[in-house]
Parts: structure tokens; sequence; C-alpha cells
């Protein structure tokens, strides 16, 4: 008994580690996925649209691998690997483990419930998910952005920034990500990256993993991978510091 209580101690100690948020505190835990095991809640469905809850794979090729998420691109998908996970919310404090393992970037994306998008001059009228904003990670650092909504439409991406520190490989990262209103904060190794447009204060449904490692090939061994752990997503609760927060943030960033 002694032993378990020692051992709870010290698994307790490590959520410590957690890195600080700087624009809000974490809330109630909304979800929690280790990743060290495949989720049960997989769905096999059709259209993302009609997901709901739990985790889709697909396109890509997705394992557990020494207790993580590895993801990759397949050349007969053309588009990147993707692993989409079903959750409503708004205001939000996210984090993951990413270890990039030779991919050529992976994305981070929050994604908006379905909805009857107009037809554009590349496709019909569809029931679809899109993106609002995401963050991309590649060997050379990480940015982040507001995400082109509406594709051939008049609506573009919008950066928010970006860290130019090299992401090495096989190392993992922790990535945390705020989101409150109309911003959206971005910490990875203490550098962070805060960014803010209307888009990101919209309802949220999806959040989705993606590896993309088309421009180094494909079917090499190992795989041009990505892996991902210890997904977490809190309700995000109000940070007195945050104005203080910010005016440091942005003095640092136009240094
Ligand atoms: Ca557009």
């Amino acid at each position: 008994m002694k032993l378990t209580l020692l051992l709870l101690a010290i698994t307790s100690l490590t959520f410590a580690d957690d890195p600080k948020a700087l624009m809000t505190e974490r809330g109630k835990l909304l979800a929690s996925e280790d990743l060290a095991q495949m989720p049960t809640d997989i769905f096999k469905g059709g259209a993302l649209a009609s997901m709901t809850h739990g985790w889709s794979f697909h396109p890509g090729q997705w394992d557990i691998v020494d207790g993580a998420l590895r993801g990759y691109q397949m050349k007969k998908d053309n588009h990147s690997a993707a692993a989409f996970f079903a959750l409503p919310w708004k205001n939000a404090v996210l984090q993951f483990d990413v270890k990039l393992d030779g991919c050529s970037q992976i994305v981070f994306c929050i994604d908006d419930p379905a909805a009857m998008r107009p037809a554009t001059s590349t496709r019909p009228a569809q029931n679809r998910v899109e993106h609002l904003c995401r963050l991309i990670i590649n060997k050379d650092g990480f940015s982040t952005q507001k995400d082109d909504h509406d594709h051939d439409g008049p609506d573009q991406n919008e950066p928010f920034g970006e860290v130019n520190e090299p992401i090495a490989k096989g190392e993992w990262k922790t990535v945390l990500i705020e989101v409150q209103g109309n911003e959206m904060v971005t910490t990875i190794d203490g550098q962070t990256i805060i960014g803010a447009h209307p888009q990101v204060a919209a309802d949220k449904a999806y959040i989705s993993f993606g590896v993309t490692g088309y421009s180094n090939g494909f079917d090499k061994v190992p795989p041009l991978s990505a892996s991902f752990r210890k997904f977490r997503i809190w309700e995000a609760k109000p940070n007195s510091a945050w104005t203080d927060n910010r005016k440091a943030l942005t003095e640092k960033a136009l240094k």
C-alpha cells in the first residue's frame, strides 16, 4: 500500500511539468487521451461531418508505436495524414506532446462544426468541416495562423507569427495552445506566438493532427512520420496576468 501511495505521489508530481498558461488558467478537464494505446471510440461512419464523438484516423497510416500515436502520409491518399477528434468547445487550453521523425511538417488544426458550404469554382456545395486556425511545426520552428475558411473565396490565411528555432528530429516537444475569445496563444519550449482574429472566436467541434511527408517522398523505412501523445483539453478560465503577459510578449515580438 505504501508503495502504491508513493507511486501516486510521483505520478501527480509529473503533472507539475505542464507548461504554464499565459492567457488563461486550466479549468475542468474536458478530455484526456494519452494515446499510448489506440483509442476505443473510433468513427467508422461516412463523412467527417457526421462524426460527433471519438476519433477518425483517415487519411494516412496511424499506429501506436513506442507508447504514442504515430502517423504518416501515404502516397495513394494524395493528402496529409490526418487524425480528427470530435468535441464541441469554444474557449479551451489544449496540450499535447509531439515528436517529428522525418516528416516535412505537422499541423494542429482547430475546426468548426460541419455546415453547408456554398459551391466554389472547384467543388459543389457540401456539408463539411472547415479549419479555423492552426499551428504548423517543421524542423526550422513553428508558426500559427488564422486559416482560409472559404477556399476559392476572398478569405485568406493570415499569419499570427513564427518562431525560428530548430525542432530536433526524434525529440519530444510539449505544445500548449490557449484559445479565449478571438485570441490564440501558442507556446513551445518557452517561446510564444500570440494572435487574434474574429474567426478564432467561432464555435469549435473538432481538432486534428496532420502529418505531411510529401516533399521527402514516400515508402521510406522507417516512415517519414510524427508521433503524438498526452493530448489534453481543459476548459479555459480567465487569467488576471494576461494583460501584463500580452504586453510583455508583444514587446518581445517587436524586438
Ligand atoms: Ca479563400
